[in-house]
């Protein structure tokens, strides 16, 4: 079954979080993204989100410059093709350089829409299982808040707490929270903040009781992950230094991390995460689904991406509500008891609603 794109269009959104999601690496207050709406000859519809933020303070590309390139350079070599099989985007996006999240956007959107046209719900499409995926959140912010949030979260069913730490962090606080909490799952996110230091700074948190601590060092210290994957028995689970399969492949070679986080965004789609989806589950390495503050329809495709079979530690998936007061999407995503129904209608599943 080949498939013509016939027309490409993007969408700006923009939006205030619920509340202000405070890191390291940045205080973000307000979410752009742009939606890629990919249509076939028949005028069905295929949807993207590009996850680019407004400045590059968590990857090198932003919205205005990722808009650039899917609009007069990627819409080039996608529009009026014919396409036999949705891995023929990447293909043709292939001699561009870098721009993963750009690219991503409008191949995720081919995807989308390949499943449509099959009548399929995408998670399926790509092998998926049908069963709820479990939900994950994150809680960022100064320790104060921390107890609170993190107590608002298991009221609210979750089962995954993702904490944010930094040097300045007191671990030994956390490992009383952990210690509090038999029954949840608990992550540490570093994002890069222990850059350059060593490892007895890192040590305090191998005490805490975390399930993994994701990357603890910059993107390419590759070295320093490896002493601490070595000299630690929390797992070691990378997130910015993944931008391709080629990565993965290093992290195992030089045995700098146990698990990855999967950020089709991040890795320029479907097609090159399904690639490291494979390597990994030969390799027996584990992976996560991660999020980025994003709105539903990525978050529609990282459902389909979780319910893989080899998928299996639990995501950044929370509630539509948790970052806006209202998604993109309509229905939007729901947390129920600390899952997340996967959508049964073709495609992605959900409607577009801006
Ligand atoms: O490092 O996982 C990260 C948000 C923006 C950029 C990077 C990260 C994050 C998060 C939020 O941790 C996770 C989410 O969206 O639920
Ligand atoms: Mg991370």
């Amino acid at each position: 079954m080949a498939v013509r794109i016939a027309d490409i269009k993007f969408h700006k959104v923009k939006k205030p979080l619920n509340q202000p999601f405070v890191t390291v690496l940045q205080k973000v207050e307000e979410r752009e993204a742009t939606v890629v709406v990919v249509q076939d000859a028949e005028g069905q519809e295929g949807y993207g989100e590009c996850v680019a933020f407004s400045t590059p303070w968590y990857t090198a590309e932003t919205v205005v410059g990722s808009r650039f390139v899917m609009d007069t350079v990627l819409t080039p070599l996608l529009k009026g093709q014919l396409l036999d099989h949705p891995t023929d985007a990447a293909r043709l996006f292939s001699k561009v350089k870098g721009n993963q999240m750009a690219k991503a956007a409008m191949e995720m959107a081919v995807w989308d829409l390949f499943a449509k046209q099959k009548g399929m719900p995408l998670y399926e499409y790509v092998g998926g299982v049908q069963s709820p995926v479990p939900a994950g959140v994150v809680v960022a912010g100064s320790s104060d808040q921390l107890v609170r949030n993190v107590k608002a979260a298991i009221e609210s069913g979750y089962r995954r707490i993702k904490l944010k730490i930094s040097p300045a962090t007191d671990a030994a606080m956390l490992k009383k929270i952990v210690a509090a909490h038999a029954e949840i799952s608990f992550y540490a996110d570093a994002n890069g903040s222990f850059s350059g230091l060593a490892l007895e700074e890192l040590l305090p948190f191998d005490e805490a009781g975390f399930a993994l601590i994701e990357q603890p060092y910059g993107e390419q210290e590759w070295a320093a992950h490896r002493i601490a994957r070595a000299n630690m028995k929390t797992p070691i689970c990378l997130d910015e230094s993944i931008h391709s399969l080629e990565d993965v492949q290093r992290m195992a070679n030089q045995q700098a991390g146990d698990i990855v986080v999967l950020k089709m965004g991040r890795l320029g789609g479907w097609a090159e995460t399904l690639k490291i989806v494979e390597f990994c589950k030969q390799s027996q390495i584990e992976m996560w689904v991660g999020g980025m503050i994003e709105f539903g329809i990525s978050k529609a495709h990282n459902l389909a991406l979780a319910s893989l079979p080899e998928i299996k530690l639990t995501g950044d998936f929370s509630d539509s509500g948790h970052f806006w007061q209202s998604d993109i999407i309509s229905p939007e995503i729901h947390v129920e008891h600390g899952e997340i129904n996967l959508s049964e209608y073709p495609g992605i599943g959900y409607k577009l609603k801006i």
